[in-house]
């Protein structure tokens, strides 16, 4: 059977040849204009970036490669017994655009599992950070750590060929993904005082190991979630803050450690990944305010005085989607399925009634409608994983698939230097008013 590179090395020298045909064809063509609102709104809307493993539409949500959620769902190996997707499988996809066996999906579990250790150094610093600091700075610092031992690195100090760049950074890749599950564990248990992280166990797949670490792999339904949770988190188009910020800084030829540890800085922000441990926050301040069964008048008055003072909704809008968040939508069918009876389930779902209502009267936000971090901390909340600040380290685990399929990917097309343009007001000025 072929192992995942093996299919990389066969599918890569097709790809080069369709985009060497692509660029010769259309190279020159315009791909639309560009309005001055763009260069100061955030490049929102700006075509900018080419990445096939994932493409979002405006109403009707993310697909991994061309396949929706439900799809994978239905399309990608299970472990026995289960029901969601394996996260190996759902990798497998986002790099070759093909959906794996089980015996390969089986072989990455294996294969990540053996690479899982973290170096010592790696520990002790992890073991030596306060408490105190943010699981999602000690991630970034853990894996930033990890470039000490890149194959990438060290093969481009050695002068390895431009054409060989691939060979080595899918080895950093596979190892940054193995091995996120040891500092997830590491961090969740030395900062809420959970005692020592077992050992990986090679015979099962890498989401109850991730579940094992945490100390809740006794309960099949939490693995079931994070199978679930990878998945749909993986990726979500080139041009969210950690994927671009992942592909900015891998074209530096930083090595896979460097280009996701950046990824991670941009997660941990409160308008990205944060947004989950921002909810239950919410969701928690509002139940001390107002009580935990408030009525819809009561919770319509609790989001009203959130947006009167100057903040945002968290978990409701989005730069691009313009509906509902299908990854929202598939974790309310989790919930239905595991937990319909789950109070605070039921206030979130009182929330999405009057939310989007809210924002529209409001009228600034383009989108009222719910994303994936509405939702997801409730669900690990039942589970007993309930702290919150913990949340967007999980967001990290599952964003390294997305981001590390990526950087294989640039490297095996020669993906050139990101370097845009930017321009002053003074230069805008005079160009369309000549003073
Ligand atoms: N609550 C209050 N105001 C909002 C919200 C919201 N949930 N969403 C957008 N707005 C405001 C936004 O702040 C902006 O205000 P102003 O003109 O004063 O600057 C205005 O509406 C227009 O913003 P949009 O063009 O609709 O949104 P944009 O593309 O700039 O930002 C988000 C997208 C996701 C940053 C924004 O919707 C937001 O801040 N949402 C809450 C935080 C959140 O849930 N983030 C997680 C996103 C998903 N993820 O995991 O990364
Ligand atoms: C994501 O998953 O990255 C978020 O939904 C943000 C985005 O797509 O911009």
């Amino acid at each position: 059977q072929q192992t995942l590179k093996e299919r990389l090395a066969e599918l890569i020298p097709q790809e080069l040849e369709q985009v060497k045909a692509v660029r010769a064809e259309h190279g020159k063509k315009s791909f639309g204009p560009v309005l001055v609102d763009q260069l100061y709104g955030g490049m929102r809307g700006l075509p900018a970036l080419i990445w096939d493993g994932s493409v979002l539409d405006a109403d009707e949500g993310i697909r991994f490669r061309g396949k929706t959620i439900t799809e994978c769902q239905e399309l990608l190996p299970k472990a026995p017994g289960g029901s969601e997707p394996l996260p190996e499988g759902l990798f497998w996809l986002l790099v070759t655009g093909e959906i794996p066996t089980q015996e390969q999906v089986d072989a990455l579990s294996k294969d990540w599992a053996a690479r899982a250790a973290i170096p010592e150094f790696v520990e002790e610093l992890l073991d030596r950070c306060p408490p105190t600091l943010h699981p999602m700075s000690q991630f970034s610092l853990a894996v930033t750590a990890l470039n000490h031992d890149s194959t990438f690195a060290k093969a481009y100090s050695q002068g390895i060929s431009k054409k060989e760049y691939w060979g080595p950074v899918f080895e950093d890749c596979m190892d940054l993904i193995a091995k996120l599950p040891n500092i997830a564990g590491r961090i969740y248990r030395n900062v809420y005082g959970q005692g020592k992280v077992p050992a990986i166990d090679a015979t099962k797949d890498y989401s109850w190991n991730l579940a094992n670490v945490l100390g809740f792999a006794e309960k099949s339904d939490f693995v079931e979630l994070l199978r679930l949770y990878i998945t749909i988190h993986s990726d979500h188009e080139g041009g969210n803050v950690s994927a671009h910020t992942g592909k900015l800084v891998g074209s530096a030829l930083s090595d896979p450690f460097l280009a996701f540890g950046a990824s991670l800085n941009g997660l941990a922000g409160p308008l990205h990944g944060l947004a989950n441990q921002e909810v239950l926050l919410w969701l928690r301040k509002m139940q001390s305010k107002i009580g935990v069964d408030a009525s819809d008048e009561t919770v319509k008055e609790y989001v009203w005085s959130t947006l009167k003072g100057g903040q945002v909704v968290p978990g409701y809008g989005h730069a691009v989607l313009r509906k509902t968040d299908p990854r929202y939508s598939a974790q309310r069918e989790f919930a239905l399925k595991h937990l319909p009876e789950d109070p605070l389930f039921k206030l979130v779902g009182q929330v999405y009634n009057i939310v989007p209502g809210v924002l529209l009267e409001a009228g600034k936000a383009k989108n009222p409608w719910p994303n994936v971090d509405a939702h997801s901390g409730v669900l690990l909340t039942y589970y007993g994983l309930d702290q919150m600040n913990f949340y967007t380290v999980l967001f990290g685990v599952s964003r390294a698939f997305g981001v590390a399929a990526q950087l294989i990917w640039d490297r095996a097309l020669g993906a050139p230097l990101e370097r845009p343009k930017s321009y002053s007001t003074a230069h805008i000025k005079k160009m369309f008013d000549g003073k």
